[in-house]
């Protein structure tokens, strides 16, 4: 009986004393909790009628503590109205994966997805654009969408028990450059991702051979120290956009870190601190943060319990009003170039209001003189991304893209989001990734 006792009071002292381990109290203290809060309202401001509805968003608020039952019912119907009629044909893998992740985590079953009448499931549908995304990696090298979304596939798989057989995941997943840098960059998101999918393939289920577990074990390793490789000083982990997810995947790969590899703390605080300067107001931006801030993980998505779920998130109606003073002007220097093969580079000078985003200067531009400065571009889940400029187009299989700029360096966020300033050089260049 002694025994019994001192051996668990042994356990519980090394669960406490786990690095990055459950007691070791990563989350926001209350006084803290109300930035928290707000950062959960304007997400749910934020869903515009007219966009797609966003799975990460109601992940996101299904992985808080705090929840409005009504607004989280409402996007559930609206994404399951989205998935029927829209995932077939135009859902990429990734959003297909999210999809599910977002109603599991509604205690809501992805593999009979209703609405209007029609059933879809979405695991079977998400086995199937995870081949077409292998079969382009055997015919081009690449996968159709990138290993983000592939290791996002492997997650939403492993959680669902579809087919995924960690043999070829752990394949799929282990360390290359090609996979994990765009733009010589190494992607800390992607890795994150990856991390997340291979802990679970790890931990659901029946125990794997000792050489998948092997190969896995090695994989998570390079990829660990290779985002701990991206921790800056201020505790952000690769850039601020990143840091949510590599929280996340930090979180669940405790085992693999050191005493001292990583404060989770000190990188909480610094997210803390940047949500009152507005660096996530982007919907997008909140729902990967906003996780790490509740201590939880994609992870944990399985262990929810709706029913249990407090109703104490009152919103009011009234949407915060916009400024109606009229801004100065500034003046900016806008670049279009095609960095491939130097067949154009054209610059003008745009004067917008102050406060304006490269979207707007962009749009400026090609009004000003179309025949250089037109461009296309899609709506993501992101915002505007810019796929073509003066006819010449990005394509996935050629790794092409175009890249954002000031002063030189490429941009953290997208032309819908980033405010330009008085006397920028700004630029749009055909690059590579
Ligand atoms: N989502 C995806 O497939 C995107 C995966 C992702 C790794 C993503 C970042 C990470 C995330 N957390 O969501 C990603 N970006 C990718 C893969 C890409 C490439 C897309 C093409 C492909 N192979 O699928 C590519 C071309 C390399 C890319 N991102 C380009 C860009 C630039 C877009 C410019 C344009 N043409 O409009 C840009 C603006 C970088 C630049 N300076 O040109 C860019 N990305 C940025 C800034 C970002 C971050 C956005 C942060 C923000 N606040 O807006 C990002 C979070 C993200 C989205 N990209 Co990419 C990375 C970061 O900075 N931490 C799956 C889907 C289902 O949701």
């Amino acid at each position: 009986m002694m025994r019994t006792s001192v051996t668990m009071l042994a356990g519980l002292l090394l669960l406490y004393l786990a690095p990055g381990g459950l007691c070791q109290g990563c989350a926001v203290n209350k006084d803290e909790s109300p930035l928290v809060r707000d950062l959960q309202k304007k997400m749910i401001y934020s869903v515009n009628t007219s966009a797609p509805p966003n799975p990460s968003i109601l992940l996101a608020l299904r992985l808080a503590q705090d929840h409005n039952r009504r607004i989280e019912q409402d996007m559930l119907n609206k994404l399951s109205q989205d998935a029927v009629q829209r995932a077939v044909a135009s859902f990429s893998s990734g959003q297909v994966a999210l999809h599910i992740l977002a109603q599991q985590a509604s205690c809501s079953k992805p593999r009979r997805v209703s609405a209007n009448g029609s059933t879809i499931n979405l695991v079977r549908l998400l086995e199937q654009k995870f081949q077409v995304e292998l079969q382009n990696i055997v015919s081009h090298g690449n996968p159709l969408t990138n290993f983000y979304q592939l290791s996002l596939d492997v997650l939403a798989l492993c959680q669902l028990n579809g087919r995924v057989s960690p043999a070829r995941a752990s394949a799929l997943l282990s360390p290359d450059h090609k996979k994990y840098y765009l733009s010589g960059q190494f992607s800390v998101d992607t890795a994150a991702v990856a991390v997340l999918a291979q802990i679970c393939l790890q931990t659901r289920g029946q125990p794997l051979p000792l050489k998948v577990d092997k190969k896995i074990r090695q994989n998570v390793q390079w990829l660990v120290k290779k985002i701990l490789n991206e921790k800056r000083s201020d505790g952000v982990i690769g850039n601020i956009y990143s840091t949510g997810l590599a929280m996340q995947a930090l979180s669940v790969s405790s085992s693999y870190l050191k005493p001292g590899d990583w404060s989770c703390l000190h990188t909480l605080h610094t997210v803390l601190d940047k949500i009152p300067q507005g660096t996530f107001k982007n919907p997008m931006a909140a729902s990967q943060i906003l996780p790490s801030l509740e201590n939880r993980t994609y992870l944990d998505v399985s262990k929810l319990n709706c029913s249990m779920d407090p109703d104490n998130l009152p919103l009011s109606t009234t949407r915060p009003a916009p400024p109606t003073s009229r801004p100065p002007s500034i003046r900016v220097t806008y670049t279009v170039a095609d960095g491939l093969n130097n067949t154009f580079n054209d610059s003008i000078s745009v004067t917008v209001p102050q406060g304006s985003v490269l979207f707007k200067v962009m749009e400026v531009a090609q009004d000003k003189d179309p025949s250089k400065f037109s461009f296309k571009y899609t709506q993501s889940s992101w915002g505007p991304y810019i796929i073509s400029v003066r006819g010449l187009q990005a394509d996935n299989n050629q790794r092409t893209y175009w890249q954002l700029l000031s002063n030189g360096i490429p941009l953290s966020q997208g032309a819908g989001d980033y405010v330009v300033y008085n006397g920028e050089r700004l630029e749009v260049r055909f690059s590579t990734y």
